[in-house]
């Protein structure tokens, strides 16, 4: 099938610059997403993995990003509900199931890791740790190598609201600024940080804090693919011309409990989750492809299954593989250990 003859009229995407087939892979990594979380959370529940946190709600904002850098040569620094933003920048989700189920093969950590804590260099996505925000300043210090190195990769990294009220954030933002490093900060708003609802965190928004810091910060709705891609891609190119950082807010909201450990009936009421449903980006993106001609229920139905097969082969993989050897435990804690620090 060829989706670049399916229509000959402009739509928005294609205004962007994308293409009818990238228009529909965005979609199809966030229905991969959407159904990644899904299943680690029935897996969860059924006892086979021991914890998951969800991205369910936010992987719109993650695939439009992912998509508008570049995949080849960009530096990422994502955080734990990123499931969505590191498919689509190559981990599979073998890779991922293979770190749910704490597995020796788990190319994250060995499965020494807590899942959600995404690290590889082959996919240049540098691994982060448990202490939220961290990996602000470590995505400026890539930035600046960037700068020093004269290279024209970016740095992306991101984080929720709650997390930009450490002073990780301030410090890495203000010092991106000095030096105008090509930094792209987004952070996931998804209204809440566990059970602390947004209102009870900031007074005002987050997008205003670059003012201080001296670049430009935006607020965008981090349900429409479309706006997403189109800021990180202008931050991008702001970026590589020399230009400095970039704050993104996306707004969103967190559709899941904030991990399988949390109830979050005990701080939300049924009926904000269920009003917040009807605004998910994953169902416009859908919405958007057919108003476009580009996909109707058949496909989505082929999809789904196709999906569904690709995550049952991954599962059965992960929970067939060996777990790693207890005396591996201190392997690439010490320099001289039995990798010789390659891995
Ligand atoms: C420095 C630090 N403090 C507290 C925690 C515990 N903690 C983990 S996630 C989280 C909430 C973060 O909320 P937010 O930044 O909004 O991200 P979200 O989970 O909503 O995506 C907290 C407090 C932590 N991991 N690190
Ligand atoms: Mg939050």
């Amino acid at each position: 099938m060829n989706l670049n003859n399916m229509t000959s009229k402009q739509y928005k995407h294609n205004e962007l610059g994308l293409s009818d087939g990238q228009v529909i892979d965005m979609y199809k990594y966030m229905l991969l997403a959407r159904k990644f979380d899904e299943r680690c959370m029935l897996l969860q529940r059924a006892g086979k993995i021991n914890f998951h946190v969800s991205g369910i709600g936010q992987e719109t904002a993650q695939v439009a990003a992912a998509f508008a850098l570049d995949r080849e040569k960009d530096y990422f620094l994502p955080y734990y509900r990123d499931y969505g933003f590191v498919m689509a920048v190559g981990m599979t989700p073998r890779e991922l199931m293979l770190s749910a189920f704490a597995k020796a093969e788990d190319p994250n950590s060995g499965g020494r890791q807590m899942p959600g804590h995404f690290g590889s260099k082959r996919l240049r996505i540098v691994t982060g740790s448990s202490p939220v925000t961290t990996q602000v300043p470590h995505a400026v210090g890539f930035a600046l190598a960037a700068k020093m190195q004269k290279k024209d990769f970016v740095s992306f990294v991101t984080f929720g609201e709650g997390s930009s009220n450490q002073g990780d954030f301030h410090e890495g933002s203000n010092f991106a600024g000095v030096h105008k490093l090509p930094v792209i900060i987004m952070v996931e708003n998804n209204q809440y940080a566990i059970s602390v609802p947004v209102h009870k965190q900031l007074s005002g928004k987050v997008s205003d804090r670059a003012l201080g810091y001296g670049f430009p910060g935006i607020r965008v709705d981090g349900n429409d693919a479309l706006a997403v891609y189109a800021a990180v891609k202008e931050a991008r190119e702001r970026a590589v011309a020399g230009e400095g950082p970039t704050l993104i807010e996306a707004m969103m909201y967190r559709l899941s409990p904030h991990s399988t450990s949390d109830n979050d009936l005990a701080y939300r009421t049924k009926e904000e989750v269920e009003e917040n449903w009807k605004k998910d980006g994953l169902a416009k993106m859908k919405q958007y492809l057919i108003d476009c001609g580009l996909w109707d229920e058949e496909r989505d139905a082929d999809l789904a299954a196709q999906l569904s097969m690709e995550l049952k082969e991954a599962t059965e993989y992960a929970d067939n593989a060996p777990f790693p050897k207890p005396e591996d435990t201190l392997l690439h804690v010490y320099a001289d250990d039995e990798s010789g620090g390659k891995q």
